[in-house]
């Protein structure tokens, strides 16, 4: 992500040569009329740039963070759940969250006595994704899985109380 910001940089430096051999910000008050302009064309293009290397920094985890109450499950390198045991909640209402750590998509469902807990998935897209959604869950040990074909291995108790 660095190279990459890098060449933009270098590419403004090049745009804004004709006028002027010093500093961007130089540069780019020395524009006059033209500045807003290129102000406008720039600004999302750095946004998104900051997002990308926010969310590029490898074993940095999301920043997400979920209502108070919420129980957190993560997604962890390499396809696995955080813990492999989460609970014990309380029957009835329950938030889940769901924070990606790793580097691929991933699901969370839930079964009980092999019944999926039926109107409740969880997605996560990407590293840095979340997700949350309440479900209804009555007493019992739950099955978490991710249901994404070759994440078998992503398997962790929810017990509820
Ligand atoms: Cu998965």
């Amino acid at each position: 992500m660095d190279v990459e910001f890098h060449d933009i940089t270098n590419a403004v430096v090049r745009v804004t040569n004709g006028t002027c051999t010093s500093t961007y910000e130089q540069c780019c008050s020395g524009l006059g009329g033209s500045k807003f302009g290129l102000m406008k064309r720039l600004a999302p293009l750095v946004a998104s740039l900051g997002l990308l290397a926010a969310c590029g920094s490898g074993a940095t985890s999301p920043t997400t963070t979920f209502a108070p109450g919420t129980l957190v499950v993560k997604a962890i390198p390499s396809l696995k759940f955080d813990a492999s045991e989460y609970g014990p909640v309380t029957a009835g209402e329950v938030t889940i969250g769901y924070a990606n750590s790793d580097s691929v998509r991933h699901t969370l469902i839930l079964a009980k006595d092999k019944v999926k807990v039926a109107n409740f998935k969880l997605v996560t897209a990407q590293r840095g994704d979340s997700d949350s959604a309440v479900v209804n869950l009555e007493k019992g040990t739950y099955v978490m899985l991710c249901d994404v074909p070759g994440h078998s291995n992503m398997k962790a108790t929810l017990v509820v109380d």
